[in-house]
C-alpha cells in the first residue's frame, strides 16, 4: 500500500502498532506475543474506533445544535459488510495499518479474514442501504441508519452431497463483535397488544405486553468528510427477564418463557411467514424498530423537554421507508403526537405527512406487502383505529378528486369486505411526500403500472432516485490496482469522493499502452480471484480463461435458469464436436446466490446448476474448455473478490421486473463488459456507456406484455430452437442427476407449460449474443477498451449521486452547517 486516498492521519504506523498493543492489553489482557490474529483485529478496530470518536461526537452534538435537517434512513435491513478496512480507510489509517500489523509480526490477511461478515440483510435492498448512509456520511449529512439487530442475519449456505442448497443459522455475534456500542441508558419501551379504551374523552391504549429495544450503535465513518453518522439497530430485550418463582419450581422452560418471546423479535431476519405466528412476528419486528426510532429520535432532538415543540419535527428529520417494512412507522407517528403529545388529528397529520418519504424497490406485486387489519388489531389495536381513520380520510379526500368510484375503491388502503386488508405500499404514498423508484425505467412502471391510479391522483409526489454504490467499497477497497491505475490515469484520488471525474478516463481509452495496463490490472485480479478460490473453496479457476458472473439472489425473474440453459447447451456443442477446438473461447462461469429457504423452484434451480458444474467440470472432454463454479454462501467479501475479477456479468432478468440492480453497477464500474435486457438500470448504464460497450439482448417491457396478451406458449420456442430443445431435454434426461428423471421435473414442466418469466422465449437472443461476446472477447484490447469505457462513464452510479438526489428532490437538506 503506497498511494493515500483519504486525509491521512498524523498518527506514524509505529505510534499505531503501539495503539493496537495497547488495545491488546488492556482490552484484550494479552501481549502482542500471546495475540492470535483475531485479538489483532478486535484491537485494530477498538484503536480505529478511538480515532473516530471525536467527529462521531461532533458530528451529533453538531447536528441536535444546528438547524440541518437530518435523515432517519428506515430499513430492515442493512447489509454492512465487514468493517475494518472501511473504518480504516475513512479514518486515514489504512497505510498505517499495513504496517504496524506487519512489525507487531501477523499477516495482514489473516487479520482481516477475521473479521465476521454480519449479514443483516438479504441483498440489494440491505446493501443499497449500506451505501447511502456511507455517502451521506461522506457527504457530511447528519442521518442515523435506522434498523435491527438481528441475532441471525440471512442463513449460512452449504450444498449437501446432492448440490441441493442447506440452511444453517449464522450466529454473527460468537465471536466478540467490537464495532457496536451496546447503549443500555437509551432504551425505549415498545408496547403491544391490548385494547384501546376511551377515559375523559380520549383514546387510551393499554398494552398486554412491552418489548424494550436496545440500541446497539455503530459508527458510520464518512469519507474524508470529517464527519461520523450512527447507525442504530435496536435489539429487543425483555423486561421480565426471567420468572424465580417458577424457576424454583422446577419450571424451567416457563421460567424464560416471556425473555424468550421478547427476544424473538430482534431473533432473525425475516422469519418464515406462511403461518400466522411468522406472520405476527414480521409485524411485531417492524413495529418494533420504527416505534424505537421515532421515540429516540424525539429524544435526540428535543433533549430533557417535557413538553416539546413537535410541529417542528419535520425540519429536525425526515424519515425515509425503505421498501413497505417500517410503513407502520406512519400510524405509529399520528399515535405519539395525538396520544402522547396531546396534538389534533389535522396537526398530527400535517406533521406526519411532512416526515415520511417512501423508496418502492420493487415491481412483483407479491413484494408489496399488505396486512390483515384483524392482525394488526390484535397487535396493535390503537393503529389499527387510527388506519382506518387515514382511510376515512383518505377515500373522502380522493372523492374530493375524481368521481371513478372504481378506482376509488381499488385505492383503499384498507379493504372493504369481511376479512379486511391493509395495503402498506399505498398506506406509505397516502402518508409521505414523495414516492420513488430506484431506477428511471422503475420508476415509470410505478407510474404505468404498479401505482398507476397513485399516480393518476397524486402525480406531483413521484420522483425517481437510480440507485447508486458506494466507490470506496466496491472500487477502492475491493479493487485497489483498479484504483490505483484509476489515480494514475487521473493524475488524483479525488475521484473517490466525486465519481464523475472518472470521465477524465475517457480519453485514455484510445491510449493502447494505458488500456494495456488496464488489461494487466484485471488478469492480475483474476489471477487473485483464482488463489482466493482455491484457498476458500478449493476451486481449481483457470484465471486465462473468460470469468463469466452471475451473482444476485436466486429468483426465477432474475432467470438463473437462462444463464444455465446457455451452459448446457454450450456443453453439449463441445461434447458433440459441433463446435471445433478452435472456436472454442475457455470459459469460467461462476455463480453466487442464495434462494429463500421456503422457494422451492429457486433451490432446484440451486441444485441444477451444482449438477451441471459437478458434471462439466469432472467431464475431460471439455477440461480448459468450460468449466462451471458455484461458490457458496455469497455474501459482500465474495462479491469484493469476484466482481474485480470479472470479464462478462450477466444482467439477464426478464424486462419490467428488475426495479433496479446494482450488481450491474459494480461491475461496470470494475471493468466487466454487461450481457443483460432493458430492464432495471441496465437501461440506464447502456444509454451512459454506449450501446456498442453493452451487449444487449431479449425482448423489452413491451414485447413481454404483447406476448403475455397474446397468450405466451413456451413449448413453440423449445419446439423452434433446437439447442434450447436439447438443453431441456438433458436436464429432463437425468444428465445432471444421475439418470434420475425424476428430480428437476418441477423445472421442466415448469419451463415447457408455464414460464412466467419468459426464459424460452429469451433463450435464442441470448445465445446469438454470445457470439458477438466471443469475438470481441478473442480480441483482447478491443474488448478491454471498452471496459475501460465502462468504468470511465459509469460515475454517474455512485451512491453520492444518488444522495444528491435524494437531497435535492425528497429530503430538502444537506451538509451539516450548510
Ligand atoms: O429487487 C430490487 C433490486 O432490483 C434493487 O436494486 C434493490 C435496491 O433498490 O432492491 C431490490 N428489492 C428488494 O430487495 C425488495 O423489494
Amino acid at each position: 500500500m503506497t498511494e493515500h486516498t483519504a486525509p491521512m492521519s498524523p498518527t506514524t504506523p509505529g505510534e499505531f502498532a503501539d495503539e493496537i498493543r495497547k488495545e491488546l492489553k488492556y482490552t484484550q489482557g494479552v501481549t502482542a506475543e500471546q495475540a492470535t490474529p483475531a485479538d489483532v483485529y478486535v484491537a485494530t478496530a477498538t484503536a480505529v474506533r478511538k480515532h473516530l470518536v471525536d467527529s462521531w461526537a461532533s458530528t451529533q452534538h453538531d447536528m441536535v445544535a444546528g438547524s440541518t435537517k437530518a435523515v432517519g434512513y428506515f430499513s430492515a435491513e442493512f447489509l454492512m459488510g465487514k468493517q475494518l478496512l472501511n473504518a480504516l480507510l475513512n479514518a486515514g489509517l489504512s497505510d498505517q495499518f499495513y504496517d504496524a500489523v506487519k512489525e507487531l509480526g501477523f499477516d495482514v490477511q489473516d487479520v482481516i479474514d477475521s473479521e465476521y461478515e454480519p449479514g443483516l440483510g438479504n441483498g440489494g435492498l440491505g446493501r443499497l442501504a449500506a451505501c447511502y448512509i456511507d455517502s451521506l456520511a461522506s457527504k457530511g449529512v447528519p442521518a442515523f441508519g435506522y434498523g435491527i439487530q438481528y441475532r441471525y442475519g440471512i442463513f449460512k449456505q452449504e450444498f449437501d452431497e446432492q448440490g441441493a442448497q442447506v440452511e444453517r443459522p449464522d450466529y454473527w455475534l460468537a465471536n466478540e463483535e467490537p464495532w457496536g456500542h451496546i447503549d443500555y441508558n437509551r432504551s425505549q419501551r415498545v408496547n403491544y397488544g391490548g385494547s384501546v379504551v376511551e377515559e375523559n374523552g380520549k383514546k387510551v391504549w393499554k398494552p398486554a405486553w412491552s418489548v424494550r429495544a436496545v440500541p446497539v450503535d455503530y459508527m458510520v465513518p464518512g469519507y474524508a468528510s470529517g464527519r461520523v453518522n450512527t447507525l442504530r439497530l435496536w435489539s429487543a430485550k425483555s423486561y421480565d427477564e426471567f420468572d424465580l418463582l417458577a424457576f424454583n419450581k422446577s419450571e424451567y422452560v416457563d421460567a424464560v418463557k416471556p425473555q424468550v418471546a421478547a427476544e424473538n423479535i430482534s431473533k432473525i431476519l425475516y422469519p418464515e411467514d406462511s403461518t400466522p405466528q411468522g406472520k405476527a412476528l414480521r409485524l411485531e419486528q417492524q413495529y418494533f424498530f420504527v416505534a424505537a426510532s421515532i421515540q429516540d429520535a424525539i429524544r435526540v432532538f428535543y433533549p430533557g423537554e417535557e413538553n416539546p415543540d413537535l410541529t417542528t419535527f419535520p425540519s429536525k428529520i425526515c424519515f425515509q421507508l425503505n421498501d413497505t417494512h417500517p410503513v407502520i412507522g406512519i400510524p405509529e407517528l399520528m399515535r405519539v403526537l395525538i396520544d402522547e403529545y396531546g396534538y389534533d388529528w389535522d396537526t398530527a397529520w400535517s406533521i406526519t405527512n411532512k416526515s415520511f418519504n417512501y423508496t418502492c424497490h420493487t415491481l412483483l406485486p407479491e413484494a408489496l406487502e399488505v396486512w390483515s387489519a384483524k392482525l394488526i388489531g390484535e397487535l396493535l389495536p390503537r393503529h389499527l383505529e387510527i388506519i382506518n381513520k387515514i382511510n376515512e380520510q383518505f377515500v373522502a379526500e380522493l372523492g374530493t378528486k375524481t368521481n371513478d368510484s372504481a378506482k376509488i375503491d381499488r385505492m383503499r388502503i384498507v379493504t372493504d369486505g369481511e376479512d379486511p386488508q391493509v395495503h402498506m405500499a399505498y398506506l406509505a404514498t397516502y402518508g409521505g411526500l414523495h414516492v420513488n423508484g430506484v431506477a428511471a425505467l422503475h420508476s415509470q412502471l410505478l407510474k404505468d403500472v404498479t401505482l398507476r391510479d397513485f399516480s393518476d391522483v397524486y402525480g406531483d409526489k413521484f420522483t425517481n432516485v437510480t440507485n447508486g454504490v458506494t466507490p470506496r467499497r466496491f472500487i477502492r477497497i475491493a479493487n485497489p490496482r483498479l484504483s490505483a491505475l484509476i489515480t494514475e490515469g487521473l493524475g488524483t484520488d479525488r475521484w473517490l469522493s466525486d465519481l464523475d471525474m472518472l470521465e477524465g478516463l475517457v480519453p485514455l481509452a484510445k491510449d493502447d499502452e494505458f488500456v494495456k495496463k488496464f488489461a494487466a490490472v484485471k488478469q492480475a485480479n483474476k489471477v487473485a480471484f483464482s488463489n482466493y478460490a482455491k484457498r476458500e473453496y478449493d476451486f481449481d479457476i483457470d484465471p486465462n480463461t473468460m470469468v463469466n458472473s452471475m451473482i444476485k439472489r436466486l429468483h426465477e425473474y432474475k432467470r438463473q435458469s437462462l444463464k444455465i440453459l446457455s451452459v448446457i447447451s454450450q456443453y453439449a456443442d463441445i461434447k458433440s464436436g459441433k463446435v471445433s477446438a478452435d472456436d472454442i473461447l475457455p470459459r469460467t462461469v461462476v455463480f453466487g446466490a442464495k434462494a429463500a429457504p421456503g422457494y422451492k423452484m429457486a433451490k432446484l434451480t440451486i441444485q441444477l446448476i451444482n449438477n451441471v458444474a459437478r458434471v462439466v467440470n469432472n467431464d475431460p472432454d471439455v477440461k480448459g474448455k468450460l468449466a462451471v463454479y458455484y461458490p457458496w454462501n455469497y455474501n459482500i467479501r465474495l462479491a469484493q473478490h469476484l466482481i474485480p475479477a470479472t470479464d462478462l456479468d450477466e444482467q439477464i432478468s426478464q424486462a419490467g421486473k428488475e426495479a433496479s440492480g446494482t450488481g450491474n453497477m459494480k461491475f461496470a464500474l470494475n471493468g466487466a463488459m454487461t450481457v443483460g435486457t432493458l430492464d432495471g438500470a441496465n437501461v440506464e448504464i447502456r444509454e451512459r456507456v454506449g450501446a456498442e460497450n453493452f451487449f444487449l439482448f431479449g425482448m423489452t417491457v413491451d414485447e413481454v406484455e404483447a406476448l403475455y396478451a397474446k397468450g405466451y406458449e413456451p413449448k413453440s420456442y423449445y419446439e423452434a430452437d433446437p439447442r434450447l430443445k436439447q438443453a431441456v431435454d438433458m436436464v429432463a434426461d437425468g444428465t445432471f442427476s444421475e439418470g434420475d428423471k425424476g428430480l428437476y421435473e418441477p423445472l421442466v414442466t415448469d419451463w415447457l407449460n408455464k414460464d412466467y418469466f419468459m426464459t424460452l422465449a429469451d433463450f435464442s437472443a441470448y445465445m446469438d449474443i454470445q457470439g458477438e461476446i466471443e469475438t470481441l472477447y478473442r480480441e483482447p484490447l478491443e474488448w478491454s477498451r471498452k471496459a475501460l469505457l465502462n468504468v470511465a462513464n459509469s460515475g454517474f452510479f455512485s451512491s453520492d449521486r444518488a444522495i444528491d438526489d435524494y437531497l435535492r428532490d425528497i429530503w430538502e437538506t444537506g451538509p451539516l452547517g450548510e
